[in-house]
């Protein structure tokens, strides 16, 4: 089945205000909290540059319950045949995954979800247009992988088992998506020959947190802070936006980590 820029064509998004929790956030080194009224208002620019890209935004109310429940994209995988509802592998993050498949049937009748042992969040997969690719890391299992493999080929999807580096917290911290055949990548992930077939361009070196950038209709979401990735991006024909992320990245979330984007059928 073609699946022609379908990877990176949404007409939605849905979001969740950051909680004055989010202070609380896991977080694997510790730079400190995050400042809460500057995350906000990184959030809110982050919200406008998606409705720049056209896609509608549904943002959900902060959820003090749950500190990192404004990285919304871990709790699902939503594809336009039907959404997948993960089963995250921190703990204290399970229960978002519960709130978003009460929101996901607001947008799809067809809605699965892993069951445990699995574990699997969002920010390990990468859906191109022609497979769904997925990191095995601290908070990916291989019994997540084989629920999810299951569920996405009765919509005619492959899926594929890779490996999160080691040390990094999802396997989009790596990469990201640029258009349905080219993957911005580092050097370490490239290196490990997982995208062979595909285009790759490799961040510069130093600047591998810029790796978690979001293509959105014709626009390339990019972190602020990493002029050489802007510039190969730039020079490699990408509308390039660019956005302040500081708060986020102190407890490791990038520009995908925030939203679920799809174009449900
Ligand atoms: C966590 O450790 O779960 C959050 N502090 C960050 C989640 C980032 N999400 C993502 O990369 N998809």
């Amino acid at each position: 089945m073609p699946r022609q820029d379908q990877s990176f064509r949404f007409t939605h998004i849905v979001a969740r205000r950051p909680s004055p929790r989010v202070v609380d956030g896991l977080r694997a080194g510790d730079v400190g909290p995050p400042d809460f009224e500057t995350f906000a208002a990184h959030h809110a620019t982050y919200l406008q540059a998606l409705e720049d890209a056209g896609v509608y935004v549904t943002v959900l109310d902060a959820d003090d319950r749950f500190p990192d429940s404004v990285f919304v994209e871990d709790a699902a995988l939503c594809l336009p045949e039907g959404a997948v509802v993960m089963r995250p592998g921190a703990p204290s993050r399970l229960g978002e995954a519960v709130l978003m498949a009460e929101t996901l049937k607001d947008f799809y009748a067809n809605i699965a979800e892993i069951a445990a042992p699995g574990f699997i969040e969002g920010g390990d997969i990468l859906v191109s247009d022609r497979e769904v690719l997925v990191g095995l890391s601290e908070r990916t299992n291989e019994e997540g992988f084989n629920q999810l493999a299951k569920i996405v080929a009765q919509w005619g999807y492959k899926a594929r088992m890779l490996q999160t580096p080691e040390g990094v917290l999802h396997f989009k911290t790596d990469c990201g998506l640029l258009d349905g055949e080219t993957i911005l990548a580092t050097s370490r992930l490239a290196a490990s020959g997982c995208f062979e077939g595909y285009r790759v361009l490799e961040i510069p070196e130093g600047e591998e947190a810029a790796a978690n950038a979001i293509r959105v209709n014709d626009h390339m979401l990019l972190a602020d802070g990493f002029p050489g990735t802007a510039k190969l991006l730039r020079d490699a024909g990408y509308t390039v936006i660019t956005l302040p992320n500081s708060e986020a990245a102190k407890l490791d979330g990038g520009l995908s980590c925030m939203s679920l984007r799809f174009a449900p059928r």
